[in-house]
């Protein structure tokens, strides 16, 4: 087979990437590791900043998340029995984020690579990568006993964290940045009123927890748990109980309790590769950078790559224009750096910290106060919430 571009996996960066190019007449194959089913079953994601938002419009399948997704101009912290409000539209000069969940986007984005035929492949074993450092590179998966090769101009790494794009790299080339917190978050889904129609994140003794939603009729909760734990350690009553521990009174007395549809718990990591470029293999959301999910920024720094890609792709087949793909990687590794700072800050500032001395205990106590009392930090974190310009 034979494509302009050849991209490895089919999550939200890849299939966002297909699409925006398709749109353009440049032709794309999407390889995906997994069925279409299993990607859509992977609960993540729910807030999209409004950069994503528009992406979304760009590429043509912003209609439902237009109809369905919820505009939120502020959300709460709570701490010390109270909730206070981040007002991000005051803050942020007027921005918001729109609150629709990672699965139905994902399931958007197949349904437009459907109605125009795009090429997705799933169930694909053993994708590697060849001759990147080549202008012929091409990539290879294993479909029975066959060896499939697909020839392209560039490869697109949009594979995940796990995936094999960012371990083709050479380790003399290949910096990586990571740092790993000492606890996860255990999710839950349920059919459930959500307890507050904005998002609380909740700072307690006992440990994080985040009050978020789908819909008005879909609750998503978390709790910060230790790394040891097990989702079987965890029945449904004793999460409920937990993530009532850890909020202020009035919130836990309205809280809606009920089975959950979806129970799983991921472990926090901050990770940044360098170069997210290395011959015609191009990096792209969470294959080259990784964060824990409590600024909210994963999904959306994915978006800033695809979005510089696109551009850099178009300039380079209509124009012969290849700056914008000499510069990718500078680029997008700065505002993936912001996104870093921005959700390690939100990490340090509302996870309980097992080996914390009492002196960083009143260090993030002070933190938090200093917060509320002034609006540049006000400002400061609304517009990296809303999402730092592309
Ligand atoms: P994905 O979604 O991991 O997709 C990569 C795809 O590549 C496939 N793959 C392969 N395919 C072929 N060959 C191989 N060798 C392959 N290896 C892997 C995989 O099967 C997969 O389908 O990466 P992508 O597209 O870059 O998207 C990134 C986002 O998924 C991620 O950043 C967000 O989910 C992070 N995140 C959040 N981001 C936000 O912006 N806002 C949020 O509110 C938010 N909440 C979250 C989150 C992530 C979470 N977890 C579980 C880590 C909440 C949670 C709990
Ligand atoms: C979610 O709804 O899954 C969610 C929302 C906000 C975050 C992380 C996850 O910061």
């Amino acid at each position: 087979m034979k494509t302009q571009v050849c991209i490895i996996g089919g999550g939200p960066s890849g299939l966002m990437l297909s699409q925006l190019l398709h749109l353009k007449d440049i032709d794309t194959i999407v390889l995906e590791r997994q069925s279409r089913e299993y990607v859509l079953g992977r609960i993540r994601a729910g807030v999209l900043e409004h950069g994503f938002a528009d992406l979304m419009r760009e590429a043509r399948c912003g209609e439902r998340m237009d109809r369905e997704g919820e505009i939120h101009e502020g959300f709460y912290i709570a701490h010390d029995g109270i909730l206070d409000r981040v007002d991000l539209h005051k803050y942020s000069g007027g921005n918001s984020v729109v609150v629709y969940g990672q699965t139905e986007l994902t399931r958007d984005l197949y349904e437009a690579r459907d109605r125009m035929q795009g090429k997705v492949i799933h169930n694909v074993e053993g994708v590697q990568l060849h001759d990147i450092r080549t202008a012929a590179p091409y990539v290879t998966y294993r479909d029975g006993d066959e060896i499939v090769r697909i020839d392209c101009d560039y490869i697109i790494g949009a594979d995940g964290f796990h995936g094999v794009s960012r371990k083709s790299i050479p380790n003399n080339v290949l910096v990586e940045y990571e740092r790993l917190y000492p606890f996860g978050w255990l999710g839950v889904l349920s059919r459930t009123k959500p307890v507050s129609p904005e998002l609380i994140y909740a700072k307690h003794e006992r440990g994080f927890a985040l009050c978020s939603l789908r819909s008005q009729v879909l609750s998503r909760y978390y709790i910060q748990v230790p790394l040891t734990d097990s989702v079987d350690g965890w029945s449904d009553d004793e999460f409920w109980a937990e993530l009532k521990r850890r909020l202020p009174e009035d919130v836990a007395a309205r809280m809606e309790t009920g089975p959950s549809i979806e129970k799983s718990i991921a472990p926090l990591r901050s990770f940044v590769a360098e170069p997210m470029r290395y011959g015609n293999l191009f990096l792209a959301g969470d294959a080259a950078h990784i964060v824990p999910p409590t600024g909210a920024r994963g999904l959306n720094s994915a978006a800033s790559d695809i979005y510089y890609l696109y551009h850099a792709m178009l300039s380079s087949y209509r124009d012969g224009d290849d700056s914008g793909l000499e510069n990718y990687s500078s680029k997008a590794l700065a505002r993936v750096w912001k996104a870093q700072r921005f959700s390690w800050w939100m990490t340090m500032l509302l996870h309980t910290f097992p080996n914390d001395i009492p002196y960083d205990q009143r260090l993030q106590q002070t933190d938090l106060e200093y917060l509320f009392s002034s609006d540049k930090a006000l400002g400061s974190l609304a517009e990296n919430y809303v999402g730092l310009p592309f």
